[in-house]
């Protein structure tokens, strides 16, 4: 039957989350939400049919009417509703980043262990992107030969006001942390990161840009740019240089003119509408798993590992050296 999921967060992520289920794709409606501001809740269920809102996520898993469960509330909330969901034994979207620390995602690894079973899909959607998808492709074919580098661009128009040095890490370049592993297939080892004078458009506090250095168990090396408040516009890419060739995506999307003396394209205002697409490929996929009584997708295990690298990344910032990533061996459960 239809799959009857609890959105729990309703802010940016969450409320296009419910949209998405609800009005793009099939398979499965929202018949909870949950918001620790209540107004905000009240307010998404008001513009969904047959649904309940609650404040509190436990409340909500408890629900006769929930069978699977979206969290997109932030970062360190997710400990508390991914332990209520294993009691429950639901099915879990988790939004990136899994947890923001090494050991809460240690806990949680811990926890589906006990459980026996894998539940959780973790939030990396650029993993169905079509770009990455086909960057992945490219590279596993083993064509382009062994990669040597991957330069990285994490290019964000602007963030909210309490975004720190440390976000910077945790929830922007997780990503990269996460796709330099997905598409390497290996594991980063260590962590470096360098930052010229900060912009003067740069919040108070906040020293933007940023270049982080990964080092890899394959011999690789990964260079990413962070630059959260770059002013204009949205925008991702990726070039692996490996020993045959080269391979690039995120420069272009859509539309080129040329009009008065001039060339170009535009790009995306921000992530719901770059990664649109990833975001309806990972909640169809999510809900088509979940249907059949599978799992897919980024695991706990990878929320953890990519909690692993950001806590070296944070400490390499805050030392300014280079910080080996401490990790425990991979269980069995995930394979
Ligand atoms: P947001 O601040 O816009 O929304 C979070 C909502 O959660 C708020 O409405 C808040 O009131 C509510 N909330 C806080 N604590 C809660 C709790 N314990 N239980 C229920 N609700 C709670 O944040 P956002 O930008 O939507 O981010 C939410 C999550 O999505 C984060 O994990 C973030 O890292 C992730 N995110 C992912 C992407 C992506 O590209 N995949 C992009 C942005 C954010
Ligand atoms: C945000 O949380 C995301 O996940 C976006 O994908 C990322 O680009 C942005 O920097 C983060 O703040």
């Amino acid at each position: 039957g239809t799959l009857r999921v609890a959105v729990i967060g309703t802010g940016r992520m969450g409320a296009d989350h419910v949209r998405r289920i609800n009005d793009v794709i099939s398979g499965a409606r929202v018949t909870a939400v949950v918001d620790v501001d209540g107004e905000r809740a009240k307010s998404v269920a008001g513009s969904v049919d047959d649904c309940t809102a609650f404040t509190d996520p436990a409340a909500a898993m408890a629900s006769p009417d929930v069978d699977a469960v979206l969290i997109a509330s932030p970062g360190p909330a997710h400990e508390e509703t991914l332990l209520e969901a294993f009691r429950h034994d639901l099915p879990v979207l988790c939004e990136k980043p899994l947890t923001p620390d090494s050991a809460s995602a240690l806990r949680v690894l811990q926890a589906e262990q006990r459980l026996g079973h894998r539940r959780v899909q973790v939030g990396f959607m650029r993993r169905y992107d079509k770009e990455y998808m086909q960057l992945k492709q490219l590279l596993a074919n083993g064509d382009l030969g062994r990669p040597l580098l991957l330069h990285c661009r994490h290019r964000n128009a602007s963030v909210l006001p309490y975004f720190t040095d440390q976000m910077l890490i945790n929830d922007s370049v997780v990503h990269e942390m996460d796709c330099t592993r997905w598409l390497l297939e290996q594991e980063i080892t260590a962590v470096t990161v360098v930052r010229p004078t900060p912009s003067a458009n740069a919040p108070e506090g906040l020293s933007d840009p940023q270049l982080v250095l990964f080092e890899t168990d394959g011999g690789a090396v990964v260079d990413v740019e962070i630059f959260a408040t770059c002013g204009f516009g949205y925008q991702v890419q990726a070039e692996a240089v490996c020993e045959n060739g080269t391979a690039r995506i995120g420069d272009a999307h859509g539309l080129m003119t040329n009009t008065a003396g001039g060339w170009g394209g535009e790009i995306a205002p921000d992530f719901v509408a770059r990664f649109e697409e990833a975001y309806d490929r990972e909640v169809q996929h999510w809900v088509d798993a979940t249907r059949r009584g599978e799992v897919h997708g980024p695991s706990t295990w990878d929320g953890y590992a990519a909690a692993a690298v950001c806590e070296a990344g944070v400490r390499a910032q805050a030392e300014g050296r280079r910080v080996e990533v401490e990790m425990i061996e991979r269980p069995a459960l995930y394979g």
